[in-house]
């Protein structure tokens, strides 16, 4: 792990951590940190060792506050717009369908692109002290990593609406209430109150994990597939077995 790693990686107990460090930038996702950030969750979603991945930002201050507005100005034409939208897209979509769960621990500003990174995870936990918001109308541009979509159909189409066409922050008691987060804890707490749900995770069998992940949006036929498949494995008879035996694993 070097100064200059965009993104830093720990792990130990089947949880990796990723961390994205740019904090003077208040972390704000450059080309470096997505492609950082995509080979590193490909790599997770491959190791065993690695259960539940946690993804947080460097510093007391953000999460991520946006996709990096510098970069914008370098993007030619129309094309290269919409090329650079599909490729930040792509890379949520992937975080979005890995087997394995992801929290983002939300330390900070959670703005534009950094938002849309937490909606790509599974849960999101929230320092009291974050704050949300859209600001891509004030810019004249767009959430553009498919944020748009997720936050509709996470918190409603209204409520989302009403982020982005004001570009409006609101405080983490307020995205709780929205329910665009799932907890609000202590700041300190944090980290300890993430890796506690995390390890809580990464004690289940993975295969049962992925397949309730891969059930979400493919109805009642998928589920019963899957549950089929499951309930025959050897982890889930043995595990059956010692509830019914009144044993621990
Ligand atoms: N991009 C680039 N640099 C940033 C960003 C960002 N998103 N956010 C902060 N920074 C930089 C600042 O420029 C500043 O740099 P420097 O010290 O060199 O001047 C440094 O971080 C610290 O920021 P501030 O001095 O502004 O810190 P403050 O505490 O005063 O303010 C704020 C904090 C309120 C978070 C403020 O920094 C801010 O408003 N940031 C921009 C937030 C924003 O608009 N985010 C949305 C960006 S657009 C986006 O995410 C679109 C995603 C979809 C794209 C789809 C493809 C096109």
């Amino acid at each position: 792990m070097t100064r200059e790693d965009a993104v830093q990686a720990e792990q130990s107990n089947g949880i990796l951590v990723l961390t994205v460090s740019r904090p003077q930038a208040l972390n704000a996702l450059n080309r470096r940190i997505l492609a950082e950030l995509r080979s590193r969750l490909l790599q997770a979603e491959r190791d065993d060792a690695v259960r539940v991945t946690v993804i947080t930002g460097e510093g007391g201050k953000a999460f991520a506050a946006g996709a990096d507005i510098g970069e914008f100005m370098d993007l030619a034409d129309e094309q290269a717009g919409r090329e650079y939208a599909r490729h930040g897209q792509e890379i949520f979509a992937m975080i979005a369908s890995l087997t394995k769960p992801v929290i983002a621990a939300i330390n900070g500003y959670a703005l534009g692109g950094g938002l849309e990174l937490a909606l790509a995870c599974d849960i999101r936990c929230a320092s009291e002290r974050a704050t949300f918001g859209f600001p891509e109308a004030t810019l004249g541009i767009l959430p553009g990593f498919g944020g748009i979509e997720r936050a509709a159909r996470l918190i409603g189409r209204s409520a989302s609406l009403q982020l982005m066409l004001t570009g409006m922050p609101i405080d983490a008691a307020e995205a709780l209430r929205l329910g665009l987060v799932d907890r609000v804890v202590a700041h300190d707490g944090l980290m300890r109150e993430v890796l506690a749900l995390a390890a809580r995770m990464a004690e289940q069998p993975p295969a049962a994990l992925a397949a309730i992940k891969e059930c979400l949006g493919r109805g009642m036929e998928a589920e019963a597939a899957l549950f089929g498949r499951l309930v025959v494995s050897d982890e889930a008879r043995s595990r059956c077995r010692a509830f019914l035996e009144k044993r621990r694993r």
